[in-house]
């Protein structure tokens, strides 16, 4: 183990990459504090003591979805009590107090209804736009891109070329869940196929756009698992420099379909967090999304590699029908308390990490 860490030590200061089977040594060792200390130095090396935060609202227009996915406690089918769709207004609505709250970014995302036209989406889109001409709209993911073009007869390129010009300026990183087929195939059937969700990332990230990239964890899947998902993320970013950072969602557990499934501690969250620093060093920034780690387990973070946290979110439904104790938002006083009680300097961002504001 000593041995594992002084090689560590010399790659972080060299700026060399580490394997995958430094990466699944690092996932069996106890030795967390270890783990933090190389992350953190890693990520010193990128951003000095800066912490990104962005003043966003999450805005879920439908729940309603066609896929069933196991671990999903938002999603509805179209007849199920609970399932809802906002209606053009309440959107536009839900954007306009974001705007006057001071956000920066709108973040949409929602399930694959069974009926809504590809115009909707363009439409929701334009109309946000036209309102707010200073919001950058971040929605809709691979997952998304794939259904439209199923529902519109058309080329992915044809369908991010007609998002781009009603308004669409990234994406979020959902999605990935996990790439590993056959975890894939228990826990999200239905989905897209993993090569399909890294196929189109690519033709959105050559198409312009940059996008987020996920890993959801603490399931059924094995460390070699996230392992495997983080490889592939490396050798896409490598091709396209398309993702701008890197956010594990950790599983919650409540109110979903996964057998055995227990939710995520503190110390795998954190070696999770820390690893996924030192293995994607073609990936600048690492989030912390409070929603499903905790505020303590996020502020935690900062001293083990992470150097960007998600955000004001306002209204948040997929963690919280899963059971997330978080709460629904913070404001920016409570975001740039909670970095600084960690020692760090909060940095206000937009949604293209341009500083706004340094506290
Ligand atoms: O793809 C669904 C996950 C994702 C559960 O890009 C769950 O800035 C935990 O991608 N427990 C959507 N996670 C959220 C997402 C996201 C969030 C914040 C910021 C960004 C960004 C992206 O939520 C889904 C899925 O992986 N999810 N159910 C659950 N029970
Ligand atoms: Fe639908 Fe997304 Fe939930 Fe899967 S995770 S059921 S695709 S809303």
């Amino acid at each position: 183990m000593i041995k594992l860490f002084e090689n560590l030590r010399a790659k972080v200061k060299n700026g060399a990459r580490i394997s995958d089977a430094e990466a699944l040594e690092l996932f069996r060792c106890n030795d967390l504090l270890a783990i933090g200390e190389l992350a953190a130095a890693a990520n010193r090396r990128k951003n000095g003591d800066r912490v990104y935060f962005n003043v966003n609202r999450h805005i879920n227009y439908t729940n309603i979805c066609v896929n069933r996915c196991t671990f999903c406690a938002f999603s509805k089918d179209g007849r199920e009590e609970g399932g809802y769709t906002l209606a053009l207004n309440e959107i536009l609505a839900k954007a306009a107090e974001a705007s006057a709250a001071g956000a920066t970014e709108i973040h949409m995302v929602g399930g694959l209804h069974p009926e809504l036209p590809f115009d909707f989406y363009l439409e929701m889109l334009a109309a946000i736009k036209a309102d707010n001409p200073r919001l950058h709209l971040k929605a809709f993911t691979a997952v998304e891109i794939d259904y439209f073009a199923r529902i519109s007869g058309q080329t992915v390129e044809a369908v991010i070329a007609e998002l781009k010009e009603a308004g669409l300026d990234s994406m979020p990183g959902g999605g990935a869940e996990i790439f590993a087929e056959e975890v894939r195939e228990q826990i999200c059937p239905e989905k897209i196929s993993s090569e399909r969700w890294l196929e189109v990332t690519e033709r959105v990230h050559r198409a312009g756009l940059k996008t987020n990239a996920t890993m959801l964890f603490g399931h059924l899947e094995s460390y070699r698992d996230r392992i495997d998902h983080l490889g592939r993320l490396r050798r896409l970013q490598d091709k396209t420099g398309g993702f701008q950072t890197f956010i594990p969602l950790a599983f919650q557990p409540d109110n979903t379909r996964v057998p055995g499934a227990k939710g995520v501690g503190g110390v795998d969250a954190l070696k999770t967090l820390a690893i996924s620093r030192l293995y994607l060093d073609n990936f600048r920034h690492i989030k912390a999304y409070w929603v499903m780690l905790g505020l303590k387990i996020a502020q935690v973070a900062l001293v083990f590699g992470v150097n960007d946290l998600d955000g004001t979110v306002v209204e948040e439904k997929i963690g919280h029908d899963a059971g997330a104790d978080s709460p629904q938002a913070m404001n920016k006083e409570q975001i740039v308390a909670l970095i600084r009680k960690a020692g760090r300097v909060p940095v206000e961002r937009d949604t293209l990490y341009r500083e706004l504001r340094v506290y």
